[in-house]
C-alpha cells in the first residue's frame, strides 16, 4: 500500500474543500499530539475551506521525533476519523503544512516563530510541560526545562524559553509579536501563560518582559474533544478508509468545542465558520469543562482503572460507578457560577452520552496520567468553592481518595503499574506502599492546592477514611458501597 503523500491518492469526497498549496503558513503550533490534529488542525481546516487565508500550520514536536516522522513524509496530511452516534466519518486534513522536531535543535522552530508571516503560536504541550508557578502566576525556575532555558536562553528547549526567545527576536527586528494561544486544560490558560512568559523574560531582560506584558496577546481558550491516543487499529482503519498507508491518522469523537477570547491583534483564521465560539470571557466555560468533564474524567479514571475497567466506555457499563459519575457531575456543577445560556444538567447529560460512546476506546490509564498536574484545577479548586457554597464534598473526597490509592501503588486487586506523573519520584518516597494517613499527608503536603483546602481537616479526614478502605478492599466493592450511600446528588 502506498503512503499518503498527496490528495490525488484519496477519494475526492475525503479531500479538504480547498487546495492546501494555495495557502501559506500563519500559525506555528507547539505540541504535535493527537489532540492538536483532532481539534485545532481539524477546525482550521474547515475555516480554510470556508474563508481561505494564509493560516496553515507548521507543527513543532517538543518531545520526540515520532510525530514528525509520521507527518513530514506525508506532507502534513493525515486522516481524521470521527466516531459519533451517526457512525464513522473520515476526511483528510490539509491544514498542517509541515512538521518539525525541536529536540536538540531549536533553530528551525525559532526561525518559523520569528517569521513575520507567523501571526499565531498555539500550544498543546500538556500541563506539566510549561513550568508554571501557579500560585505566584509566574514561572517555576526549578522546573528542569525552565532552569535549562534560563541558563541557555538562545538555545531553548522548553515552552517558555522558545516563546521568549522568539518574541525577543521579533522585538529586536521590529516585527510585531504573534498571538500566543494556549490550548491546554488549565484554568484561565491565557492569563496563566502570560504570567509565566513575562516572569521568565524578567529573569533575563526586564525590558523584554515589559514589552511582552504590554504588546503580546494571550487569549484564553476552552478546548474540548475526547481524543484517545492513536493505536495500530486507528492506522489500519485509516488505510481501509483512504486506501493509503497513514502513519499519522487520528481518531476522535464527533463532538468538538472551542471557545476563545477574541483578542488577535495580528488577525486569525475565520474559525467561526467551523463552529468556534468567541466569547468576552472564557473563564466560566473553562471552569465548567475542567470541573465537570475533566474532574469527572479523573475520578472515573482512577476508580475505573483500579476496578480493572480498561476504557471509559467500560466504566459507564458499571451501574454503581455510573451512578457515582452522575453524583460527581452534579457536585461539580453546584460549585460553578451561572453561565448565561448554559444549563449544567443538559451539559452533564451530554457528557454522560460522550463517555458512553461505544466506538471510542479511551483508556482510563491514559487519563490517570499526571494526576498532580490535573487534580488541582479539576478537584481541589472545586472543593474550595464547594466549601464556600455549602456543597457536599463527598464526591471530591472520593475522587481524591481514588487518586491517592493510585499514587500509593496498592495492587491488591489489580496488576502492578508504573505511576506516570512528573512528581512520581517524590511520591514514590513519601506515599508508595504507605498507610492511608501517610499517603494523605504526602498528598496534602504537595503544595498544589489552596491553603484553605490543604488545611481543611474534615475533607482530609473523609479522604483518609475512604482511602483506608481502598487500600485493603477491592475497588469494585468500594464503588458498590459508595453507590449505596444516600447522596444529595441523586437524581430526583
Ligand atoms: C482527559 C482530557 O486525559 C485527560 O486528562 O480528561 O484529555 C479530555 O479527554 C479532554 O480534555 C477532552 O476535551
Amino acid at each position: 500500500m502506498t503512503r499518503l503523500t498527496s490528495l490525488d491518492q484519496i477519494p475526492s469526497e475525503m479531500r479538504p474543500g480547498y487546495d492546501p498549496a494555495e495557502h501559506g503558513i500563519g500559525i506555528v503550533h507547539l505540541g504535535l499530539g493527537a489532540f492538536h490534529k483532532a481539534h485545532q488542525a481539524a477546525l482550521t481546516d474547515l475555516a480554510l475551506a470556508a474563508g481561505g487565508g494564509d493560516w496553515r500550520i507548521l507543527g513543532v514536536s517538543l518531545r520526540s521525533p515520532a510525530a514528525t516522522a509520521a507527518l513530514h513524509p506525508q506532507n502534513g496530511l493525515f486522516t481524521l476519523i470521527e466516531k459519533g452516534a451517526e457512525g464513522t466519518r473520515a476526511r483528510v486534513v490539509g491544514a498542517i503544512a509541515d512538521a518539525i522536531c525541536s529536540v536538540g535543535n531549536p533553530g528551525p522552530a525559532l526561525l518559523a516563530m520569528s517569521d513575520p508571516a507567523t501571526r499565531i503560536v498555539s500550544l498543546t504541550v500538556t500541563e506539566k510541560a510549561y513550568g508554571l508557578d501557579r500560585a505566584a502566576r509566574g514561572c517555576d525556575p526549578a522546573h528542569p526545562a525552565v532552569a535549562a532555558d534560563l541558563d541557555h536562553p538562545h538555545r531553548p528547549q522548553g515552552v517558555l524559553g522558545l516563546l521568549t526567545e522568539a518574541l525577543r527576536r521579533r522585538r529586536d527586528a521590529g516585527i510585531p509579536p504573534f498571538t500566543v494561544l494556549c490550548c491546554d486544560n488549565l484554568p484561565e490558560n491565557g492569563a496563566l501563560l502570560r504570567g509565566a512568559v513575562t516572569d521568565f523574560a524578567r529573569h533575563l531582560d526586564p525590558a523584554l518582559a515589559e514589552w511582552i506584558a504590554g504588546e503580546v496577546a494571550f487569549p484564553s481558550t476552552m478546548v474540548d474533544r475526547i481524543t484517545p491516543a492513536a493505536t495500530d487499529d486507528t492506522l489500519a482503519e485509516a488505510a481501509r478508509l483512504t486506501g493509503c498507508e497513514d502513519q499519522a491518522a487520528v481518531e476522535t469523537e464527533a463532538f468538538c468545542q472551542w471557545v476563545i477570547e477574541d483578542h488577535f491583534p495580528q488577525g486569525r483564521p475565520g474559525w467561526e465558520a467551523a463552529g468556534v465560539i468567541f466569547a468576552e470571557d472564557v473563564a466560566p466555560y473553562e471552569l465548567m469543562k475542567l470541573r465537570m468533564l475533566n474532574g469527572t474524567h479523573s475520578m472515573l479514571a482512577y476508580a475505573g482503572f483500579h476496578a480493572q475497567l480498561r476504557y471509559v466506555r467500560d466504566v459507564m457499563e458499571n451501574p454503581a460507578l455510573a451512578l457515582l459519575i452522575g453524583h460527581h457531575l452534579r457536585a461539580a456543577a453546584a460549585t460553578l457560577p451561572p453561565i448565561p445560556g448554559i444549563d449544567t444538567e443538559t451539559y452533564a447529560d451530554t457528557l454522560l452520552q460522550r463517555f458512553r460512546n461505544p466506538s471510542i476506546a479511551h483508556e482510563t490509564f491514559q487519563i490517570a496520567m499526571d494526576g498532580s498536574e490535573k487534580i488541582p484545577q479539576r478537584i481541589f479548586a472545586a472543593v474550595a468553592d464547594a466549601r464556600k457554597a455549602s456543597v457536599d464534598i463527598r464526591p471530591f473526597a472520593l475522587a481524591t481518595a481514588a487518586w491517592s490509592r493510585h499514587v500509593s501503588g496498592a495492587t491488591h486487586d489489580c496488576a502492578p503499574y508504573a505511576l506516570r506523573d512528573p512528581r512520581a519520584e517524590g511520591l514514590r518516597n513519601t506515599a508508595t506502599g504507605r498507610d492511608a494517613s501517610s499517603v494523605v499527608a504526602a498528598i496534602a503536603g504537595l503544595g498544589i492546592m489552596p491553603d484553605t483546602v490543604a488545611g481543611d481537616g474534615d475533607f482530609w479526614a473523609m479522604v483518609e477514611s475512604i482511602l483506608s478502605d481502598m487500600l485493603i478492599t477491592p475497588m469494585t466493592e468500594i464503588i458498590e458501597r459508595e453507590a449505596q450511600r444516600p447522596s444529595p446528588f441523586s437524581r430526583r
